[in-house]
């Protein structure tokens, strides 16, 4: 698959609804990847959903989305006006078992371009990690959906778990197309006046600067051991930490925190960030796709 550029839009910001994936495409993301979608409309948790930190951002929204039906027609309104910006869709989906998988894979093949397997949401019980920590789990329901859909389907990976080669494996033995790496990790803020937990959830997910060395490790592993194409995530904000997990063996980076961070036009700064490194050091995106195991 031919994306135009390598810098997408990660799945769980600005990819609520039609009209924000619109909006991110049009401000030159090479795809751009919904929020996570399921069976069913989920309100989420309550508030407080978001903490900021100086390190980046920890959340617990707990998969709020209107349901793959409501969705889908959200995506019927622009996928023709983001396909003329050469811009690729990725589906981003969850569920609790092998059927909720097959049937919102089903529902939303026709207006993606590939399928991105949340198993490694942090913070939702029965869901996310709970599979992704799961080999057994993760082979059986990437088997299943490989064998429902056409598109590729990539599944994205929880950093929160000893060994993340046996997870890619049993994924690998599943045909998956490629991962990406890597979902939020999991932690807690306390505000120390209230004495409490500041996310109602109490714990949530880690992204941004804080993790980036997490995901590039991870990056390096997987593709030290699998042939498959790696889409990196996590604490992506410049063109340098783009690099870093291309040199580590993405193909192509999601940007998610950085996009509030440095604002909507953070694909194209990033983009240009990436050229003027390979200009000034005489190289092709490809030469330095996993370079850093040469
Ligand atoms: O919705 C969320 O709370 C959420 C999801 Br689905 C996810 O995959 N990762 C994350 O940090 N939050």
């Amino acid at each position: 698959m031919k994306f135009k550029n390598p810098v997408f839009l990660a799945s769980g910001i600005m990819g609520e609804t039609g009209s924000s994936l619109k909006r991110m495409a049009k401000e030159g993301a090479g795809a751009v990847t919904t929020k996570s979608i399921g069976l069913n409309p989920n309100p989420g948790h309550k508030n407080p959903t978001i903490v900021e930190l100086d390190i980046g951002l920890l959340n617990a929204m707990g998969l709020p989305n209107p349901g793959v039906n409501s969705y889908i027609e959200e995506l019927e309104e622009v996928r023709d006006f983001i396909k003329k910006l050469d811009t690729k869709i990725i589906g981003s989906i969850y569920g609790k078992n092998e059927e909720e998988f097959i049937e919102v894979a089903k529902k939303i093949e026709e207006y993606v371009d590939l399928i991105e397997l949340n198993i490694s949401c942090p913070h939702a019980k029965g869901y996310g990690m709970a599979i992704g920590q799961d080999p057994d789990l993760s082979h059986s329901i990437c088997k299943a959906v490989k064998k429902s859909v056409s598109v590729p389907v990539f599944a994205k990976l929880t950093p929160n778990v000893s060994n993340i080669l046996e997870i890619a494996e049993a994924l690998v033995e599943a045909k998956v197309d490629g991962f990406v790496a890597i979902n939020t990790v999991r932690g807690m803020a306390i505000d120390i006046r209230a004495k409490k937990p500041i996310l109602s959830n109490k714990f949530g997910g880690l992204s941004g600067k804080a993790i980036k060395p997490i995901g590039v490790k991870v990056v390096y592993d997987l593709y030290e051991n699998f042939d498959k194409p790696i889409i990196g995530v996590g604490g992506i904000y410049t063109g340098e930490d783009a690099i870093e997990y291309i040199m580590a063996g993405a193909s192509a980076v999601q940007v998610g925190t950085a996009v509030y961070v440095r604002g909507y036009d953070v694909f194209k700064k990033i983009c240009e960030e990436i050229k003027k490194f390979l200009e000034e050091e005489n190289l092709k995106l490809k030469d330095i796709i996993g370079i850093a195991h040469e």
